[in-house]
């Protein structure tokens, strides 16, 4: 189907939430695809709170994997497509990522909240000391520890059935109330929709007056929930729709 582009006028206010799909052609493997990461990684064990406690070193060697992987990638013409948007809509554009593996920062994008934490971002799994930048990809079987308390330390990233950042879920209402005095856009792209809350954003976007968006290679969980569904790749789509 051929992408008209999306009116962005000086009264849109764009709201974009991603997953693992816009990175997908930079060669980031993707969890529920064929290919898909949770395939050859169960994911109760290596992205749940009790998979870490029962195997640290199999969750910190799944993560070094992608920390090692995500070096060697860079962002598509997706990623940048959001950049210009960004730069064009300013105040009036906000990027929700699920992704934690760092293309959109690295493709210039600064309105931007990492809904599921960072991968190059580690913390101590006790003490309050402060997230930090690491991008170490550790020897597979090594566990790191913090060096002020002595605690394993653990990568930056929600896991099932932990808590989202109230202060990510704040910007994105702020952000939603703002644009009602404008003309509210909603766009969800490579994502399959089947984690929540992140998927349950087109719902809080339609309440807010939202004209809904999906781009995705194929069908998504949510799909249903949208007023416009694209199917194709980001990289091709995403430059089409936004220019
Ligand atoms: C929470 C970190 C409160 C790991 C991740 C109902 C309400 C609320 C919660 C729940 C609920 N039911 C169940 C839950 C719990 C759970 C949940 O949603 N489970 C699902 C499986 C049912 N949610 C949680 O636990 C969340 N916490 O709700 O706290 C709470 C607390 C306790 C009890 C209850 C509630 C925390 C969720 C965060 C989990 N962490 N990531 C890591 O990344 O290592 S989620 C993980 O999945 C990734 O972050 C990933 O981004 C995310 C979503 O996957 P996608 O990004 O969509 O990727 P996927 O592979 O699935 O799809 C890719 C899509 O792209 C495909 O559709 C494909 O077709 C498409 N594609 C491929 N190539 C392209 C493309 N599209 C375009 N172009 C291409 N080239
Ligand atoms: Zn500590």
């Amino acid at each position: 189907m051929a992408a008209e582009p999306i009116p962005l006028d000086d009264r849109t206010w764009l709201l974009v939430l991603t997953g693992a799909g816009v990175s997908a052609e930079s060669g980031v493997p993707t969890f529920r695809g064929v290919d898909g990461l949770w395939r050859t990684h169960p994911v109760e064990r290596v992205a749940s709170p009790e998979g870490f406690a029962a195997d640290p070193a199999l969750v910190w060697e799944f993560y070094s994997e992608r920390r090692a992987l995500a070096g060697t990638v860079a962002p598509n013409p997706g990623h940048r497509a959001l950049v210009r948007a960004e730069e064009r809509l300013g105040e009036r554009f906000l990027l929700v990522t699920q992704n934690v593996d760092g293309l959109h920062r690295r493709a210039g994008s600064s309105r931007l909240v990492e809904l599921h934490g960072n991968l190059f971002t580690s913390r101590c799994s006790r003490c309050a000391r402060e997230p930090f930048p690491d991008s170490t990809a550790y020897p597979s079987g090594t566990v790191p520890v913090c060096d002020a308390c002595g605690a394993r330390l653990r990568p930056h990233i929600v896991w099932f059935g932990e808590m989202l950042d109230e202060r990510n879920l704040g910007a994105i209402d702020a952000f939603l109330e703002a644009g009602r005095q404008g003309r509210l856009l909603f766009l969800a792209a490579g994502t399959s929709g089947a984690v929540y809350p992140a998927a349950g954003l087109v719902d809080v976007a339609r309440r807010a007056g939202a004209d809904t968006w999906l781009v995705n290679a194929d069908v998504a969980d949510n799909a249903q929930h949208f007023d416009h569904v694209l199917r194709g790749k980001s990289g091709e789509l995403l430059p089409a729709l936004l220019g």
